[in-house]
């Protein structure tokens, strides 16, 4: 399988327990064609490591960063501290209200160091964001995300109940 030219993703959760949202984003960004690695680093339990990581994505082709976190959900704010790269943030539930405390984590990010946030455990909208991103700089990708959208139309289009329209 042939990788977009742009560069790769990288996926950080901040526990095992947040590894389906990595999944779901990685699988997106495989359909693609976009290279990505999921690592396991806490930013409270392991921050040296974590600082390690970012500094060191540059040798490892990284252009986009994807961090999933719950509860505190600091994990994606810690990576965009330590890098101009765009950071996306997936808070997950397992908190307050089902999520509520890690989206307000990620999505209040104070000015100045800028997170993307998508959806309460939306590892897919993170990894579709990703390509995108990648895809301003590489026109195949861009045509895979097209189609990728058109595909989607067209299978709402195709469902039963909308037969006639
Ligand atoms: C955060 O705390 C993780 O991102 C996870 O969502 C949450 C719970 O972590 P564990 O107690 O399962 O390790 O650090």
């Amino acid at each position: 399988m042939s990788e977009a030219r742009g560069g790769r993703v990288a996926i950080i959760v901040g526990s095992r327990s947040d590894i389906g949202a990595a999944e779901k984003a990685a699988a997106v960004l495989s359909e693609l064609e976009v290279g990505s690695e999921t690592r396991v680093i806490s930013a409270h339990r392991a921050p040296d490591l974590l600082g390690r990581y970012v500094a060191n994505a540059g040798e490892r082709q990284i252009s986009v960063f994807i961090a999933i976190a719950g509860l505190a959900a600091h994990l994606p704010g810690v990576v965009a501290s330590q890098t101009t790269l765009p950071v996306i943030g997936v808070p997950m539930a397992g908190g307050v209200s089902d999520g509520l405390d890690a989206l307000l984590a990620i999505v209040q990010m104070p000015k100045g160091v800028p997170v993307a946030t998508v959806g309460v455990g939306n590892g897919e909208n993170a990894g579709l964001l990703a390509a995108q991103i990648l895809a301003v700089s590489d026109s195949e990708l861009r045509a895979r995300v097209d189609a990728r959208r058109r595909a989607q139309a067209e299978a709402i289009a195709a469902d039963p109940a909308n037969e006639g329209l």
